[in-house]
């Protein structure tokens, strides 16, 4: 499900499960961490993220087949997406997500949680938990406020819609822009840049802007709050349609309960 390649401190991931549109698996999401892993001890200096040159699809975000019943929380602490995310954001070295095609749901809020983002000018980003109604986390909407801010995050969440890669370079959301042809080129240009620099000095700048980027305070009146107001949607009728209309291939009825 993943093709590693290391060479001169680069490392590169390549998403390899284009039968299920690389949709993000338990089983890719651990292999993704054992490579990050071995490229901690290999002294890696930057990661490039890919999915096989021409995708039409980068990925399609979360295994749907693997969201649980109703009832459960679907994106709890060890849930594989919350695991990747983490993963990404505390590897000592950047992450370059390199995008060409659509990606979706919480592969948009992997790549956002990227530290650099190089896409293809004809790739596009849908933020999803509207699509299926699922209930997002309070730290996965902090990484598309973090990315974003809050009026893009918003049409992201509430209209599912797939925004395209000029619209969020031209926002600042995105680092580079470029046509397809150049994105390989443009991508490691950027990477042997990083790799040429200090590591030790990238890898704390890269920790502290981690930290001050989720020095949030939140009382836990507020916390329990929201995951109360979480719980009523992962225990709707919505939540268990949106996954059914999802594997039945139809458009969902919500009925808001
Ligand atoms: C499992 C899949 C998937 C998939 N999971 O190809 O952000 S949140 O909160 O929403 C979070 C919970 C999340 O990330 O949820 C997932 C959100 N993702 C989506 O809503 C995108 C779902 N996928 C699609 O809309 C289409 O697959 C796209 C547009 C990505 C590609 O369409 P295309 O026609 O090229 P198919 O739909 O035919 O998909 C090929 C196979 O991959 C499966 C899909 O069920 C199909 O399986 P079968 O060949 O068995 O029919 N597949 C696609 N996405 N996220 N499985």
């Amino acid at each position: 499900m993943l093709q590693i390649h290391v060479a001169d401190h680069i490392a590169t991931l390549t998403l390899d499960r284009e039968q299920r549109r690389n949709a993000l698996c338990e089983e890719m999401v651990q292999s993704f961490a054992a490579a990050l892993e071995s490229f901690r001890t290999a002294g890696v200096r930057c990661v490039v993220l890919r999915a096989r040159p021409g995708c039409k699809v980068w990925s399609s975000g979360h295994d749907i087949e693997e969201l649980p019943a109703a009832g459960l929380d679907p994106l709890a602490w060890r849930d594989p997406l919350r695991k990747l995310v983490r993963e990404i954001e505390t590897f000592p070295a950047p992450v370059i997500a390199m995008i060409e095609g659509s990606v979706w749901g919480g592969a948009c809020e992997t790549v956002f949680a990227c530290d650099l983002i190089v896409a293809a000018r004809d790739a596009t980003f849908a933020a999803t938990p509207a699509r299926l109604n699922v209930p997002y986390n309070v730290g996965g909407l902090l990484t598309f406020l973090n990315a974003a801010n809050l009026r893009l995050a918003k049409e992201m969440l509430f209209t599912a819609a797939p925004i395209s890669a000029e619209r969020l370079c031209s926002l600042g959301i995105l680092n580079q822009v470029v046509d397809a042809a150049e994105l390989e080129e443009a991508t490691y240009t950027m990477a042997r840049r990083i790799a040429g620099n200090a590591p030790l000095s990238i890898s704390v700048m890269k920790e502290q802007l981690r930290i001050l980027a989720g020095a949030h305070t939140m009382s836990p009146e507020d916390f329990e709050r929201i995951q109360g107001l979480r719980r009523v949607v992962y225990n709707s009728q919505d939540y268990a349609e949106g996954i059914r209309a999802f594997k039945e291939k139809r458009t969902p009825e919500f009925k808001g309960e």
